[in-house]
Parts: C-alpha cells; sequence; structure tokens
C-alpha cells in the first residue's frame, strides 16, 4: 500500500498540509547527504583557515558544533551550502557558490520513495520546482544576529505561493520539508495554519526586523491576514516529510535547543506549468508518459544552474518581487 493513502490526501485537502512518516531511508538516503554536506563543510574550513580567516579547522568537532563555530565566527557558509542562487537575483555574480551535489540530486531530488509520494499528491508527471533550499538552523543565540536569515533562524508567516512570482499562482506547487534531524518545538519546527489554504494569496510585507537570504528583506503576512485558525506546531522524526499546498500559511519557531535542526525544502509540480522563478532551472523528475525527458545525470543538473547563473550574469536583474516596498497597507 502507498504512504500516501485515501486519508493521508484527505488531510492535506482538509488542512492544507499532512506529516507523512518515514519516507526517507535514514542509511540510503540521509546518510550520503550528511557525508556529502560534511565533505563540503570541511572543504571550507580548511580554506579559510588556509586564507587565515579562521584560527582553527575546528577538525575534531562533530558537524554540528562545527558549523555553529564557524558561523559563529562570521564565516559566510550559506550560501555554499544552498541547493539554490539567491531568490533575489540581482544578487547572482559569476562566483556565487551553489551546492549541486549526487547525493543531494539521487537521494533528495529524485529518491524514489519521495517522488512515489509526490505522485499521489500531484500524479506522475512531476517537474522538480527551482524552489528550494537546505536550512541548517544553529541554536539562534550562537549565530550572530547580522546572519540571523531565513536558512539560518526562524521564519516568519508566509505562503510559498506569496513567495514565487504571480504567473505561478495556479501552479499545483506541492512543498515538501524534508527532516534531516528530528525537528522539535525547541530546535525550530515548522508550525502551520490548518485550513489557510482555502483562501487566496494574502498581502506580504516586506519586514526589516528579520532578514531574507542574501541581503533580501523578509516577506511576511501581517497578523490580522492570518485568519482564525490555531497555529499548529508540527514536530518531526528525521525521514520524515511534511507536505503542503503553495496556500497553507506557515512559519519555523526559533531555535533555542543546544544543537543544529537540518532540513531541506523542495516544490514539485506538474510538469509544464510556470515555476514561480523562471529564470531558474527545474527538471522532470519523474514522467511515466515519457520517460526519456527525466533528469537522471546530477552533473547535468549542477550545469543548468551554471548555464543559468551565467546567463543571470550577462542578462541583468529579472524584476521580481511581487510585492511593493511601499505598499500602504504595510505601514
Ligand atoms: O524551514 C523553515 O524554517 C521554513 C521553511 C519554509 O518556509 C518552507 O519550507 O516553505
Ligand atoms: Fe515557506
Amino acid at each position: 500500500m502507498s504512504i500516501v493513502d485515501q486519508a493521508v490526501s484527505d488531510r492535506f485537502e482538509e488542512q492544507g498540509y499532512v506529516l507523512v512518516e518515514g519516507v526517507l531511508d535514514p542509511q540510503e538516503d540521509i546518510q550520503p547527504i550528511v557525508a556529502e554536506y560534511a565533505e563540503l563543510l570541511d572543504a571550507m574550513v580548511e580554506q579559510w583557515h588556509a586564507e587565515g580567516r579562521l584560527s582553527s579547522t575546528y577538525r575534531e568537532m562533530p558537524f554540528g558544533e562545527r558549523l555553529t563555530e564557524v558561523l559563529a565566527k562570521g564565516m559566510p557558509i550559506f550560501p555554499h551550502f544552498d541547493i539554490s542562487l539567491p531568490p533575489i537575483s540581482a544578487d547572482a555574480t559569476d562566483v556565487t557558490p551553489i551546492h549541486c551535489g549526487a547525493a543531494v540530486f539521487n537521494c533528495l531530488l529524485r529518491n524514489p520513495r519521495l517522488l512515489d509520494a509526490v505522485e499521489c499528491f500531484i500524479g506522475p508527471e512531476i517537474y522538480c520546482n527551482p524552489v528550494q533550499h537546505v536550512r541548517i538552523k544553529p541554536p539562534e543565540r550562537l549565530v550572530p544576529k547580522a546572519m540571523r536569515h531565513s536558512l539560518v533562524a526562524s521564519v516568519d508567516w508566509h505562503q510559498d505561493a506569496g513567495v514565487v512570482e504571480e504567473e505561478a499562482d495556479d501552479t499545483e506547487m506541492l512543498s515538501a520539508w524534508v527532516a534531516v534531524t528530528n525537528a522539535t518545538t525547541e530546535n525550530s519546527c515548522m508550525v502551520m495554519i490548518p485550513g489557510s489554504h482555502k483562501a487566496d494569496v494574502a498581502l506580504h510585507c516586506h519586514t526589516y526586523e528579520r532578514q531574507g537570504f542574501a541581503g533580501s528583506t523578509q516577506l511576511t503576512i501581517p497578523q490580522e491576514y492570518l485568519g482564525p485558525n490555531e497555529p499548529t506546531p508540527v514536530p518531526m522524526r528525521a525521514g520524515d516529510v511534511l507536505f503542503f499546498h503553495r496556500m497553507t500559511m506557515h512559519s519555523s519557531l526559533p531555535n533555542v535547543s543546544n544543537d543544529i535542526r537540518w532540513s531541506f525544502d523542495l516544490r514539485f509540480n506538474p510538469v509544464g506549468q510556470h515555476s514561480g522563478r523562471p529564470w531558474f532551472p527545474g527538471f522532470v523528475a519523474r514522467s511515466r508518459a515519457r520517460p526519456e525527458t527525466e533528469l537522471t545525470d546530477p552533473e547535468e543538473w549542477a550545469q543548468l544552474w551554471r548555464d543559468a547563473q551565467a546567463c543571470l550574469v550577462a542578462g541583468g536583474t529579472p524584476a521580481f518581487n511581487r510585492w511593493k516596498e511601499d505598499d500602504p497597507r504595510c505601514a
């Protein structure tokens, strides 16, 4: 029986989100991804140490502590970790880093168990939408204030439809939030507003108290637009996936624990629909009708991002932001 049965899809329809337990296998799926990031962190730390920017390599520390230590020292590790370019493409230069690793591609984006579940929600023609991030959140108190952006610290109320272009409002974009570590109310789990997906795109305002990624503002739904339903935290175990609708209002809690919280948020939509960030490359992750269109090579995926980057750098900035900074409703 599929892990997404009728009860699971009914819950998704009703609440706008549903937790599916044990989608990823700790050994087969999660371990290679963790190893790939450990290698990447190691390479960056060695480089910064060799350049004299770090006084130690912290080689003896476990991954989470080492990452936290390096961040606390002000090293900008997150652009090297993320699996997308910065959302505000003006920030992309020809040296903007991005992580397009084989383990991320094979064990996550094209993970057959994950795609089986995705197929139950959006059907068998599955496009891997390029709006995707890794978020490894250290204990918030240990992160320098200037670095507490949305990949590192808590995230305020928004809908995923609100952070992509308007042309994707009708795209059946499914968000898949994958827990690499356990996520708890102490370490920054997600908080969802049940039923909020039944409304339209709500007003999002630029907030200056919280940072988006790479110098952008964070987009936030003002309190009075959140509706009457009680926000519900969703604790998860490593390997679980939280699926949610593009209109579901959600946020995440601050990490007040002593350890990192690690997730990937991915998005999938039926092939042929607008991605919402057309200057970024998605790919066909599964097609039952035309299997020959599936992208199967992680190197090709990496090349798509390099090509997109070159294009952005050469062509200037696509005007991306549906929310005006001077919207009078946000005053
Ligand atoms: O992981 C987080 O803190 C927020 C993630 C999020 O907003 C999303 O997955 O759409
Ligand atoms: Fe989101």
